[in-house]
């Protein structure tokens, strides 16, 4: 039977190409590439599935995530790159930064705002490897607009619709942006889903990395709780700094974020818990709807994690999201194992087709 799940799909996406990542100072194939989301369409389109066009929205609908400093360097930041001619000297032909204004550089001071175009995106980017080409923010719009598109349609009654978001987006806080993600696609599509009506929403991030960005954007809001299976960060994994199970939200708000850190090689059975317990708690919270971050890059073979779940695993995790009764809008997070990724997205799908 055909997939009756619709895939929301921007080929803007296809102007972002940031070519590398800079990782401990070294240039390094990019991993977050544009055949990673093609080859995602084209498994489910083989499946059945119908592909409904991103509609442009308003930029009220990201400024209710983002600080609009944030949106204003992101929107320009390319062209004044080329604008101060770093292309060809010293020869940087992506945005890169390399000075960051650090707690720890500041005290009690507040940043200037740096008179060097090559200083300025260290205040916007907390990594070296997100690179910012002529098409990331035309890509990045497009992501958004597919997320909210989705939110458009589960809040006019489809129960599952899928985003097919690139570049990602769960490691963007509503400041600063990295982690291959610019713009945080599951916390707008949360934001959408809310003006649209429903009093609470619950997202469910079960990307291989903990979805820092999404955590930090609503942890102080009762309304939207945040959950996020992932591998430990504190054994040596990004984000690094962030992610463990004791950050459970604000103080006035504590419950309203569960993280569920696993150990490196975890497989079907605990990663399966963990969707359930983030699940469950969102439920608990009160969610009406759920947004699910579905970044497959757990699986066994990805090289950007050292989970192992398995193909039944991501359909499993399907099953749980969809029997908690609630509407859902699936985004795309990561997944970079070009070989598997289009089937692994069609296994999360199915698991959640009627
Ligand atoms: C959306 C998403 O899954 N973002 C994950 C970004 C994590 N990237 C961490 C990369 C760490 C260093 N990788 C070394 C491989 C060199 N190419
Ligand atoms: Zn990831």
């Amino acid at each position: 039977m055909a997939l009756s799940i619709p895939v929301v799909w921007s080929d803007d996406h296809r102007l972002h190409d940031p070519d590398a990542e800079i990782w401990v100072g070294i240039r390094t194939p990019a991993a977050e590439t544009a055949p990673r989301v093609e080859a995602i369409r084209d498994a489910l389109v083989a499946a059945g599935a119908d592909v409904v066009p991103a509609i442009r929205h308003d930029d009220a609908a990201i400024e209710a995530v983002h600080d609009s400093a944030l949106l204003s360097f992101l929107a320009s930041a390319w062209q004044e790159w080329e604008r101060a001619g770093l292309p060809e000297d010293p020869g940087q032909d992506r945005v890169v930064p390399y000075i960051f204004p650090h707690p720890g550089l500041l005290g009690p001071l507040a940043p200037l705002v740096p008179a060097a175009t090559w200083a300025r995106p260290g205040a916007f980017c907390f990594d070296t490897m997100t690179l910012i080409g002529p098409g990331t923010w035309e890509a990045a719009r497009g992501a958004a607009d597919a997320a909210l598109t989705a939110a458009d349609l589960v809040s006019g009654g489809r129960s599952t619709v899928y985003a097919c978001c690139r570049p990602p987006g769960h490691h963007v806080t509503r400041t600063a942006y990295g982690g291959s993600c610019y713009l945080n696609n599951a916390a707008i599509a949360a934001e959408r889903l809310r003006e649209l009506g429903a009093a609470r929403v619950g997202i469910v991030d079960i990307d291989a990395h903990h979805g820092n960005g999404t955590q930090s954007i609503f942890w102080e809001r009762a309304d939207v709780f945040t959950g996020s299976v992932h591998v430990d960060p504190e054994t040596g994994w990004f984000p690094h700094y962030l992610g463990t199970a004791s950050e459970i939200g604000a103080d006035a708000v504590a419950g309203a974020n569960r993280n569920v850190p696993l150990p490196p090689g975890a497989g079907d059975a605990d990663w399966v818990r963990g969707v359930e317990e983030i699940v469950q708690a969102a439920r608990s919270n009160g969610a009406e709807a759920l947004v699910l971050a579905l970044g497959v890059d757990a699986a066994g073979g990805d090289p950007e994690s050292p989970l192992q779940v398995t193909m039944d695993g991501y359909r499993e995790a399907g099953h749980v999201v969809v029997n908690s009764g609630l509407p859902c809008v699936v985004v795309q997070e990561g997944g970079y194992d070009l070989a598997s990724i289009g089937e692994l997205v069609l296994a999360t799908l199915e698991g959640m087709d009627a």
